[in-house]
């Protein structure tokens, strides 16, 4: 696969081939099961093997440019080429809403997907919820309307297919857990993670895909969003020795130096896109090993890469 080419494509994105790239990713995803290249899937959780190299990206809301930047320079594509098959490239969720290519975004993702499906992860974000969880403002039909016309419904309700197939959580045992919004004080288990979705364990659901951490919360609270939860440390804490994990990685929350770190060090948020309506200086991305040991976010923040 060639960047300026994906790039382009995406530019040149018709409703036939965004559609048909929606079909066959949704088709991809729905078969995933058990082993699949770097990863084992269980339901919606994805564990990693702790070896080869991460790159992490967090929200993308429709922003296309900030994809391209990540992708060029991390040189991310060669690595996923490369012949040991031991990078992945994780996205966090929340592709589209807010910025204005939200069709182009979703279809690079997918593309990268279908291109190297054992080593590409997309994680569920609060703009890819189920029906009752939904964001707002959502402005992706009426985005999807003006570039597809009358076929901008039928890309619409394809991505909202997709959506149900998406991963709650990336797990690197005894090292990270990676979600899109928080963690939720009813996690006990990776399986209570894992099966997570519609039907069950809807709380943990809104939490994973919704909920932040907060500084002068100690357990959890109200969350000002109106859905999810405001977090402690303390529930920080306990989830990740729940799980046997020693970080937090999660986007969802736009911040100017692309990232922060909350609870201890425990947290980090890494928020990757930039332009309108966010307007943040920086966006962030993070491009480390999987092998090395780390405990503490301080000791990520040299993978930390600042555009
Ligand atoms: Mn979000």
């Amino acid at each position: 696969m060639d960047l300026i080419k994906l790039m382009q494509d995406a530019s040149d994105l018709s409703s036939d081939n965004f559609i048909e790239t929606l079909d066959k990713a949704t088709t991809l995803l729905r078969s995933e099961q058990g082993r699949i290249g770097n990863f084992t899937v269980n339901n919606h959780l994805i564990t990693l093997e702790p070896s080869g190299e991460a790159l992490v990206i967090g929200d993308l809301h429709g922003n296309l440019e900030s994809l391209q930047v990540i992708l060029k320079t991390s040189k991310f594509i060669d690595r996923l080429t490369a012949a040991t098959k031991d990078s992945v490239l994780i996205f966090l969720g929340d592709y589209g809403d807010r910025g204005n290519k939200s069709a182009e975004v979703y279809f690079a993702v997918l593309q990268l997907k279908l291109a190297f499906p054992g080593q590409v992860v997309l994680l569920r974000g609060n703009h890819e919820g189920p029906p009752d969880l939904m964001a707002s403002p959502h402005d992706l039909p009426t985005k999807f309307q003006a570039k597809f016309g009358e076929n901008g419904k039928f890309a619409y309700q394809k991505t909202r297919a997709l959506w149900s197939h998406l991963y709650n959580a990336v797990y690197v045992p005894d090292s990270y857990l990676m979600v899109h919004g928080g963690v939720s004080p009813e996690i006990n288990s990776l399986n209570d993670i894992a099966d997570a979705d519609e039907n069950r364990n809807k709380t943990v659901l809104e939490d994973l895909l919704w909920s932040d951490p907060d500084e002068d919360v100690q357990d959890f609270a109200l969350s000002p969003r109106g859905i999810g939860k405001l977090f402690g440390k303390v529930v920080t804490e306990a989830v990740l020795r729940r799980v046997n994990a020693k970080i937090l990685i999660r986007g969802h929350e736009a911040n100017d130096a692309g990232f922060k770190i909350n609870h201890n060090s425990k947290v980090l948020t890494l928020f990757s896109r930039k332009g309108a309506p966010y307007f943040n200086k920086y966006g962030a991305y993070l491009q480390m090993a999987l092998s090395e040991k780390t405990a503490d976010v301080n000791q990520l923040v040299p993978f930390i890469h600042k555009f």
